[in-house]
């Protein structure tokens, strides 16, 4: 790379950095990176990423259900004065990821995740038993005929902030020309804030929080087997085991798999293919008490959908087309859609209609 190429590479990367910097638990692949090769020792590797999910459909199992009706249930089933459900959430990460290899075979790895999230809610309110002119005045005024519930829509208070920093370590076990195989071990740190409140004081969702306050352990293995000289098949398998944070709180492990299939069209241009597979247990809660509220941390199950861990936990299945665009020999750009086939959530749950990822990567 001529130094004008790599100064206006380097620019690049740099606007990209301001612009930002991802993310707590759920189904987001926040602790491991994109698999790739490890280069030539003492080569830096940069990328910059952005992750966006759009939620929009509540799942009761594998059936949908309308949020109206979702708050309804929540109504009649906990008889409460009001039940909240999410109607869509944004999710999205702003990632820098610096990458050095130690040697041919190894390399360490830091993620810096800058969290986004937005959501929208329905509030379902139960009718007032006794509301109409005639209230307080005993004997007086027509009985009132029921009124049915009422809705209100909301928005939440967006959460922008610094997410969990991950610390990864890969070892290239087979390193052949017709193939790899890649183990990594990571942490998951609880950089992210886990304690965000709402004006009232109150927990944000978990879900919400910019950070899972845990210290997780991360496994990975990856691989890529070239068929030929254009295509090659790249599978991948990662496990999250989560902890507990400070409020008792646990979010489920994360268990990851994948299959993609790599088509180089041209020199710089490879088309990809990938199904991609997620399971999330169920998160926990140990009933340690928000010190502020004095109730259950994160959990409202009588008033809130989200609020409660019976309502976490999923399978899902994506096909994601993409593709790698090589600009010059270090630096290359991957775009990708996942595009959910399959999914089955515990209890009713809102759930990712579509998910973008954008990679620019560049290494020095
Ligand atoms: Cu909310």
């Amino acid at each position: 790379m001529n130094p004008r190429t790599r100064g206006q590479a380097w620019l690049a990367l740099l606007i990209l950095c301001c612009l930002s910097l991802p993310a707590p638990a759920g189904e987001c692949d926040c602790a491991s990176g994109p698999s790739e090769e490890n280069p030539t020792a003492g080569t830096w590797t940069l990328t910059f990423g952005y992750d966006r999910m759009d939620m929009g459909t509540l799942l009761q199992g594998t059936t949908r259900v309308s949020p109206t009706q979702a708050a309804l249930d929540g109504l009649a089933a906990n008889g409460s004065p009001m039940f909240v459900v999410p109607t869509s959430m944004l999710m999205e990460r702003f990632v820098l990821r610096a990458r050095y290899a130690l040697d041919e075979r190894q390399s360490i790895a830091l993620t810096l995740p800058q969290v986004l999230n937005q959501m929208d809610m329905l509030m379902a309110m139960a009718p007032m038993p006794a509301a109409g002119p005639g209230m307080g005045m005993p004997g007086m005024g027509m009985p009132m005929p029921a009124a049915g519930p009422t809705f209100r829509s909301m928005t939440m208070d967006p959460v922008n902030q610094l997410g969990d920093i991950v610390l990864h370590y890969s070892y290239d076990v087979i390193d052949e020309s017709d193939g790899r195989l890649t183990l990594g071990v990571g942490l998951k740190t609880p950089t992210g804030d886990s304690q965000v409140r709402d004006p009232n004081g109150r927990l944000i969702h978990a879900m919400m929080q910019p950070g899972s306050g845990s210290w997780d352990a991360v496994l990975t293995a990856s691989g890529r087997v070239e068929l030929d000289e254009t295509w090659a098949i790249e599978p991948a398998l990662s496990y999250q085991l989560t902890g507990r944070n400070e409020l008792g709180y646990r979010f489920g492990n994360r268990f990851g798999y994948d299959l993609g299939l790599r088509c180089q069209v041209v020199e710089p241009l490879t088309l990809r293919l990938d199904l991609n597979g997620i399971v999330t247990g169920r998160d926990s809660t140990d009933g340690t008490l928000d010190p502020v509220t004095g109730t259950v941390a994160y959990q409202r199950p009588a008033t809130s959908l989200i609020d409660n861990v019976q309502n976490t936990g999923l399978s899902s299945l994506y096909i994601s087309p993409g593709l790698t665009w090589r600009i010059v020999d270090e630096v290359g750009v991957t775009v990708q859609h996942r595009i959910p086939v399959a999914r089955s959530v515990n209890g009713t749950q809102l759930v990712t209609d579509g998910w973008t990822q954008i990679q620019l990567s560049g290494s020095f």
